[in-house]
């Protein structure tokens, strides 16, 4: 194994630390028999296992349970969470800018232009599944990772030791885009049956109100150990998220960096990172590799318009509040 570039301080991107080394040894063929035992179904091109409160993909399923009992962490990690297609692309650009604005004073050589950000914060999920957590070993401190997993899925250990900042977004939009993500494998997926999956909570890593409520619960009781942010707060004001992001993560900007953050919100706008030639061809992730363009269509709020009635928006909505009810959370 490669020695751990502890010379260098963290993050730095992923792929530059990963040469490929570590082998694959899927969790699956430790904990098998657990994921065979567990309730199914196979909705949108997706075989599912309910494992603790919630409908995971069957492939991370083993590596959740390895990620709860196996991962270390660190004092200083930082774990960026989300539900599948509510910000987790911006959200890894923006944090792991912010956390390396010092170490690349030249715009040019900011390794997001060369890199996309999948490729620069490790998603650990996958890593899990995989078997290859070993190379989280090699980056150097401070970490950033990521996970789709709810809060009340990650290592008690990281419940109790590590920042996680989360983004949430208006679940409508969140299956706009899931639906679109998902038809570039599936180009004959029907909306309307994505769209009933999500109503009843049975489609990855949901339901999505659970996952919300997790780490809104989570926000209240420790919020210096969780950040809740807004995709849509995101979308009206990138600097002052940017700086509360900052400052969550231990790297806050002075009051008079103002330069610094126009440059991280500059670097990670949906406009720049779309028209990057990194983020125009090849592939991200390990299991299901999905062309790297796929994570840049719109990025706007309210495009859901397009595609539901408000028959349907409205249901969606209802179901949300309801669960939302009592929470202090707002329903979007
Ligand atoms: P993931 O969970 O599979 O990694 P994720 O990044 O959460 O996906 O979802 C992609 C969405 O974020 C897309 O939304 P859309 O389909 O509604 O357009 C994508 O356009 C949007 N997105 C990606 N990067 C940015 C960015 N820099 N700024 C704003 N939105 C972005």
């Amino acid at each position: 194994m490669a020695a751990m570039a502890t010379n260098t301080s963290g993050p730095v991107p992923f792929t530059d630390v990963d040469d490929g080394t570590v082998p694959k040894r899927p969790a699956k063929e430790e904990f098998g028999d657990l994921v065979a035992a567990l309730p199914r179904k196979h909705q949108a091109g997706l075989e599912l296992r309910l494992y603790q409160g919630f409908w995971l993909p069957d492939h991370w399923v083993a590596g959740t349970v390895v990620f709860q009992r196996r991962f270390a962490p660190r004092p200083d990690d930082v774990i960026l969470a989300s539900y599948p297609k509510c910000g987790t692309t911006w959200l890894k650009a923006l944090a792991f800018a912010t956390m390396t604005r010092d170490a690349y004073p030249a715009p040019a050589q900011h390794p997001l232009l060369r890199l996309n950000p999948h490729d620069c914060v490790p998603f650990l999920d996958e890593i899990f599944a995989d078997g290859q957590e070993a190379k989280l070993e090699r980056l150097p401190s401070p970490r950033l990772m990521n996970t789709h997993m709810p809060h009340t899925l990650l290592p008690e250990s990281v419940i109790a030791g590590c920042k996680v900042a989360y983004v949430c977004r208006d679940p409508k939009d969140m299956v706009v885009s899931l639906w679109h993500f998902l038809r570039r494998r599936q180009p004959e997926l029907p909306f309307a049956e994505l769209f009933e999956h999500v109503c009843d909570g049975a489609v990855a890593v949901g339901p999505i109100w659970d996952h919300v409520l997790s780490y809104w619960r989570a926000s209240l009781a420790r919020p210096d150990r969780v950040l809740f942010l807004r995709y849509e707060d995101l979308l009206l004001d990138t600097g002052k998220h940017v700086r509360r992001l900052a400052e969550f993560m231990g790297r806050p900007f002075s009051p008079a960096d103002e330069g610094a953050v126009e440059a991280v919100v500059e670097l990670c706008s949906f406009e720049k990172m779309k028209g990057l030639e990194v983020n125009k061809k090849g592939s991200a992730g390990a299991y299901h590799a999905m062309p790297r363009d796929s994570f840049f269509r719109k990025g706007v709020a309210g495009d859901w318009v397009n595609h539901m009635t408000p028959e349907m928006a409205t249901r969606l909505d209802e179901v949300v509040r309801d669960k939302f009810r009592g929470t202090g959370l707002a329903a979007p």
